[in-house]
């Protein structure tokens, strides 16, 4: 059996290296994503973010547990933190989730956040599809952080998860940074922590004035959680499916979908673009002359790009 066989049957050492190959950007792999690519959109993709330490991973081990009692195989992908301060936090992550290891219809791997230019987010969603392929039904993905990074990457979930703590100061940030608006549920872990019930007062005042639509529209539940006793943990599994169902239903996941294969697609393109480009200015006489000119001050970048994007408009 060839890789791709060996992925399609579930098996977990191909997953694991195809997943590596991706991460390592090998052109190998490329062959591979675009050989399994018309079987994927069988999985139900959802991310969970949320500021730093609100227990994201404690609820992705929760979360597994209540979907394998549905049923369901599960695919985790936990983006690892790039900041120094969080890294002790991944060791804890991988020895929480160690009690689900035994088990093959649960497969767990974390993605390195270093590798700078979008190269991650290529990687996340490459290795969504191999999960998928491999016939994960969820796949589970943990963003570190409420960055832009971060969300470009919940994104791609059909189902985003925001999870909060009690404490005014994490709701607030995350309004700032704009996170509300990405999110279709929101949780409220650590809710044996006092003020659990204020911060999920002050997320509904937020939520009802943003979803007071009338009509058809999913209203964002939020969901009180203990990620350690797995307190709620199983309405939070079962709003997921109400949200999958919900836009099923409507025949909105595939709006869903298409909404993240142009962000994929613009992506790939703007780096082979990029790439193809910086190939032509290094052999090109006449483009370096242009970049003679920038550099000396004759011509500003903004009118030298808005030239070249004329005249390849020309050229078409
Ligand atoms: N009291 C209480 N502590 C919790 C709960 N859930 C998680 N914790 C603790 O919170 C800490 C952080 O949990 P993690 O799951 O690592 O949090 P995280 O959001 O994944 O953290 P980063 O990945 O570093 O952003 C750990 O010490 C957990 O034991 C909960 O429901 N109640
Ligand atoms: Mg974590």
């Amino acid at each position: 059996m060839d890789l791709v066989e060996k992925i399609k049957a579930g098996d977990v050492r191909s997953t694991a290296r195809l997943i590596s190959m991706v991460e390592r950007r090998e052109p190998e792999a490329v062959a591979v994503i675009k050989e399994i690519y018309s079987q994927c959109g069988k999985a139900h993709i959802i991310g969970i973010t949320g500021p730093p330490g609100v227990g994201k991973s404690c609820l992705v081990s929760a979360l597994v547990g209540s979907f394998r009692k549905m049923g369901k195989s599960v695919g985790v992908l936990a983006v690892d933190p790039s900041s120094p301060f969080s890294g002790g936090a991944l060791l804890g992550d991988r020895a929480r989730m160690i009690d689900l290891t035994g088990d093959r219809d649960v497969f767990i791997r974390s993605l390195a956040s270093r590798g700078a230019h979008g190269g991650l987010s290529s990687a996340v969603n490459d290795a969504a599809d191999i999960m998928d392929v491999s016939g994960k039904d969820i796949v589970l993905i943990e963003t570190v952080g409420v960055g832009q990074g971060e969300i470009e990457i919940a994104r791609l979930a059909h189902t985003v998860i925001l999870a909060l703590m009690p404490g005014y100061g994490d709701t607030l940030q995350a309004m700032k940074a704009g996170i509300m608006e990405i999110a279709d549920i929101m949780v409220v872990n650590k809710s044996d922590k006092p003020g659990a019930d204020q911060t999920v007062a002050e997320l509904s005042s937020v939520q009802n004035y943003k979803c007071d639509v009338e009509g058809d529209h999913w209203k964002v539940p939020i969901v009180k959680t203990q990620a350690l006793s797995k307190e709620g943990v199983d309405e939070l599994a079962q709003e997921t499916v109400n949200h999958y169902d919900y836009y099923k239903q409507r025949s909105a996941i595939g709006i869903k979908n298409r909404e993240r294969r142009t962000t994929q697609f613009l992506d790939i393109l703007t780096l082979q673009i990029r790439t193809e480009f910086l190939e032509t200015l290094k052999n090109d006489h006449s483009l370096q002359k242009w970049v003679k000119m920038i550099g000396d001050l004759e011509l500003d970048p903004y009118t030298a790009s808005e030239q070249v994007v004329e005249m390849i408009r020309k050229s078409r």
